[in-house]
């Protein structure tokens, strides 16, 4: 008999009901039960305790983000390891991108900003990836942290070029709406927020540090009288910790930044900005918890080539965390990574690194939570950011590899957390109440000069003169100055055209002469403009902006210049597509109307015989009936290819993507005092939604057909600026729509499918 026989299964297994088929199991239990004791012994650490269990008695959090691709399919993501790996190893988790202003607000100005409600605004915005984040069960247990609500980076652009323009006014109250729509997305399910991200400058002129400049949001700063306080920047601050609080009032508040972590006493240093500023919010009102401390840190700076630790490196960043606990700030560690650069350091040295920094974190009454930024060095941003930023930089993640295999890093870190004390509680503070009032922080108001755009043409011919547009806000007499350079190693600049201005906004062009003795070139220059005190050159500039990717154009030159054709188009319509190119015998120019995504059904094709050289042609493109009606979801692909090719011998490409095809064929403006007015389908509601001005004068809606015969007519209520206009019971065909309001009036023509 064989002795397994003899085991008796625990009733928990279910043996008792069905014995013939758990004895035939046996053997198989007792395999793995062996196989999992080999385990424990071979690698106690692995097989033991994963960080979070190791973490539980500890009362720590130990955490990592979760990345763009992740959330969008947690079950796949890395043939789908990543997402168990998270579950078992962390307790706290941030999202690396989703809850960034450039992926909530919408990709275009909302119509009518200022007079937006909180709740309108809170329409605009996108809340699914925030949601899908939230709501997703398999992370209900995971310490959830909020990054980031104001920051000046990763917003949109036309929030960078639009509020530059703004009243202080303007810039505090859209911030304050934004901040409190998006506590309305979130409720009370994030335990904390980077409540303002990266605010401090990285630069100390004149041996002072200051805030950041050039941001969307500079106009906080400009000194003008709003409704809560002066426009600077400590007050503007201490307001969004203010809203930041009314928004989530359950959450713990910071500011965070990077390179704030070793003590400095200079005035100079971010460090002792950071610290003096954080006590000084708090004193002044705004309800602020603590500091994040970002932890983007190099493994040379931490332990010596011999791998022996720097022990005045985590003394220092211990000295930062001690100094904000005197003021009752705690600091959480909140986008851990150690890189190792130019493989000075052996990358085992990671691990004495990743325990320091962790133990001493840890250690701190005022410190429960350390955050790593990114599961796996192959995805982690430093390995990632292909800009030469990072040149010879990488492996900063604590696991690597498709089987997420811990690293010496890992080791670190379990070890940091093993050292530390059990604890009953986590020992979290209060939440600091701070103060609803209008700011009174004091700060050094000053209007930024800033340079908002710069727009030339991207393909030039040597001895070429050339109007460059450059938008700019200059504080005094200033000078604009603009090259035209390499846009690489050793960034030789061709040209350069100095302007001198006086304050005030504007756009100014400017004439660039292109030299005779520039080489061709695709794509290998630019335009950049700065802004810099009278007679100063670009060390002492005061903001600059970047146009990439221009090129010189050659007598062999092959590429699209440009390729533009209408945003939206109706079924029936012959889109105008105006095509510049530069090519060689032997060539073909196409144009695809097509979907913007898979399967990229393809509805029209223009065809077209390149000419040598450079040349303008206008692709005309029927679309036909039976596209289907979309928002977004259509493009222009124009390629030049050998004749007769097609994708996979293209040469070059553009694509205008974001097409929609809408029922509303064309839009007419007239009639008296033209009203402006918008009429747009919602065919899923079979509606089109019409948006005139809000007035007090009640809107009539005439709806006429093509032969001028009155089909539906409705009188709009006043004040109302969004009305619906039903079509269900009218046939397909060509309408008229006139809206009178008051003594104005306009006409559209629409098309109803
Ligand atoms: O990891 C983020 C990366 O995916 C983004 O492209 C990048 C854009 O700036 O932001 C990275 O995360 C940053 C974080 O939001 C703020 N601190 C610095 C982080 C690394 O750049």
């Amino acid at each position: 008999m064989n002795s397994s026989a003899e085991i008796v299964l625990p009733n928990a297994l279910g043996a008792s009901s069905n014995n013939k088929f758990f004895v035939k199991l046996r053997p198989v239990f007792l395999t793995l039960l062996s196989l999992l004791a080999l385990l424990l012994i071979d690698n106690p650490l692995s097989a033991q305790n994963s960080l979070r269990e190791l973490a539980a008695p500890k009362k720590v959090y130990i955490g990592n983000l979760i990345s763009n691709e992740h959330l969008d399919d947690p079950e796949n993501f890395r043939n789908g390891l990543a997402d168990p790996h998270l579950r078992q190893e962390y307790n706290a988790v941030v999202l690396e991108n989703y809850m960034k202003m450039s992926f909530v607000l919408p990709a275009d100005e909302p119509a009518d900003i200022h007079n937006l409600t909180v709740e309108q605004l809170r329409a605009t915005l996108t809340a699914d990836k925030i949601e899908a984040f939230l709501s997703n069960d398999d992370w209900a247990d995971l310490r959830k942290r909020g990054h980031a609500m104001i920051w000046f980076n990763q917003a949109p652009d036309w929030l960078k070029l639009v509020a530059p323009t703004w009243t202080g006014q303007q810039v505090f109250d859209f911030t304050r709406k934004y901040i409190l729509a998006l506590g309305q997305i979130c409720g009370d399910r994030v335990d904390e927020w980077d409540v303002i991200n990266e605010a401090i400058s990285d630069d100390a002129p004149d041996g002072q540090r200051i805030w950041r400049r050039g941001t969307w949001y500079r106009r906080a700063n400009d000194g003008s009288m709003t409704d809560w306080g002066e426009a600077t920047y400590e007050n503007y601050i201490k307001m969004i910790f203010v809203w930041a609080r009314e928004a989530q009032p359950q959450a713990r508040l910071h500011i965070n930044d990077y390179g704030i972590e070793t003590f400095n006493n200079s005035v100079a240093s971010k460090n002792r900005f950071m610290r003096d500023k954080a006590k000084a919010l708090k004193d002044c009102g705004a309800p602020i918890d603590g500091v994040g401390f970002q932890s983007h840190l190099i493994l040379s700076d931490m332990v010596s080539s011999t791998g022996v630790l720097n022990t005045d490196f985590i003394a220092s960043i211990e000295e930062s965390i001690q100094d904000l606990a005197s003021a009752g700030l705690e600091v959480a560690i909140t986008e851990l990574d150690i890189r190792v650069c130019n493989n000075d350091r052996d990358e085992a040295f990671q691990e004495v690194a990743f325990q320091a920094y962790c133990e001493m974190a840890f250690s701190q009454p005022n410190c429960h939570e350390v955050l790593i930024w990114g599961l796996r060095d192959e995805d982690n941003w430093i390995t990632l950011r292909d800009d030469q930023f990072f040149a010879g930089c990488e492996d900063a993640a604590i696991v690597e590899g498709d089987n997420y295999t811990p690293k010496p890093a890992y080791d670190g870190v379990a070890s940091a957390i093993m050292a530390l004390p059990d604890q009953e509680e986590f020992g979290f503070s209060p939440l600091v109440p701070g103060n609803g009032a209008p700011a009174n922080c004091g700060g050094e108001a000053s209007l930024d000069p800033a340079i908002l755009f710069v727009n030339g043409p991207t393909a030039v011919s040597a001895g070429d003169q050339v109007t460059v547009a450059v938008n700019y806000i200059a504080t005094d007499n200033q000078d604009i100055v603009v090259w035209f350079q390499l846009n690489e190693a050793p960034f030789t600049v061709y040209t350069q055209v100095v302007t001198d201005v006086s304050s005030g906004a504007g756009t100014i062009d400017v004439t660039v002469d292109i030299p005779m003795n520039v080489p061709t070139g695709t794509f290998q220059y630019r335009y950049l403009a700065f802004i810099a005190p009278d007679g100063q050159g670009v060390d002492n500039s005061f903001s600059d902006f970047i146009q990439f990717q221009v090129t010189v154009l050659g007598e062999d030159s092959q590429l699209i210049i440009s390729s533009l054709g209408p945003a939206s188009v109706s079924p029936g319509d012959t889109a105008e597509i105006n095509v510049s190119y530069s090519a060689i015998e032997g060539q073909e120019i196409v144009v695809w109307f097509q979907l913007d995504q898979s399967p990229f059904t393809t509805y029209q094709e223009f065809r077209q015989t390149a000419m040598p050289g450079q040349n303008d042609i206008i692709a005309k493109l029927y679309i036909p009936q039976d596209v289907p009606i979309a928002d977004d979801a259509y493009q222009y692909q124009t390629i030049l290819v050998p004749t007769g090719g097609g994708w996979p011998e293209r040469i070059a490409n553009i694509s205008q993507g974001d097409i929609d095809v809408v029922v509303v064929s064309s839009v007419a403006q007239g009639g008296a005092n033209n009203l402006n007015f918008r009429v747009y389908p919602n065919p899923t509601a079979g509606l089109f939604n019409v948006e005139i001005p809000a007035s007090s004068d009640a809107a009539e809606l005439t709806l006429y057909s093509a032969l001028g015969e009155v089909v539906h007519q409705q009188l709009t209520p006043s004040g109302r600026s969004e009305l619906s206009l039903h079509l269900h019971s009218i046939p397909p065909g060509i309408y008229w729509l006139s809206v009178q309001q008051g003594t104005s009036q306009g006409v559209v023509k629409l098309l109803k499918q």
